[in-house]
């Protein structure tokens, strides 16, 4: 069980219908599978005063970020349809973060990319951070090769002790193995890794 403190929030990436429920448009394998999981560590976070935050993938029915406009992704996490909706079964006691609103990829919770212009901007997810004086972010949810990763490798970069745990992640795994090379990639940038829940 992660330490859990004042200074330490939880980050819930991306827990959507479309990439949790087995019915969804870029449904990750086992992903309906963390969701009691990661309400158990909400539970955990929420009686040691952590705050927690979600982040959702939030894209315009065009974009980039999708195969028919150029991109890589079925549709996936459109406003206001039942795919980009967190899971049903999701306990919810803190901010949603939106990203990808402006036709961004958004894989990081942190920081958006646009894939046609390059242009950088930023979620508000760190003013929550900052706000509440956070040093160290527990970060679970889906997926473990994309938004987890860019989302922890975020946290890094922004000083952030931070911790994975696998019990409550999985992966797209669009190649195989890219689930267990995104959690070296992430133990080599200095995010904690940890098992059990
Ligand atoms: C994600 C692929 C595309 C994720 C989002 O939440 O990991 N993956 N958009
Ligand atoms: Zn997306």
């Amino acid at each position: 069980m992660p330490a859990w403190d004042r200074d330490t929030a939880l980050i819930v990436v991306d827990v959507q219908n479309d990439f949790a429920d087995p019915a969804g448009s870029l449904s990750v394998k086992g992903g309906d599978e963390v969701v009691g999981t990661i309400n158990a560590l909400i539970g955990q976070a929420r009686a040691a005063g952590s705050p927690v935050f979600y982040t959702q993938d939030w894209h315009p029915e065009q974009t980039p970020h999708f195969k028919r406009q150029g991109g890589i992704w079925p549709d996936h996490g459109v406003q206001g349809t039942w795919g980009a909706e967190l899971h049903p079964e999701l306990l919810v006691v803190g901010p949603i973060v939106r990203k990808g609103a402006g036709g961004e990829d958004g894989y990081s919770g942190f920081t958006m990319r646009h894939p046609v212009t390059g242009v950088e901007t930023t979620t508000e997810l760190i003013q929550h951070l900052e706000e509440a004086g956070i040093k160290r972010v527990v970060v679970v949810g889906l997926a473990t090769d994309y938004c987890v990763k860019e989302t922890a490798l975020d946290a890094r970069e922004l000083g952030l002790e931070t911790l994975v745990v696998t019990d409550a992640i999985r992966a797209v795994n669009l190649e195989p193995g890219d689930g267990e090379r995104a959690l070296r990639e992430m133990a080599a940038a200095g995010v904690e890794i940890e098992g059990g829940s």
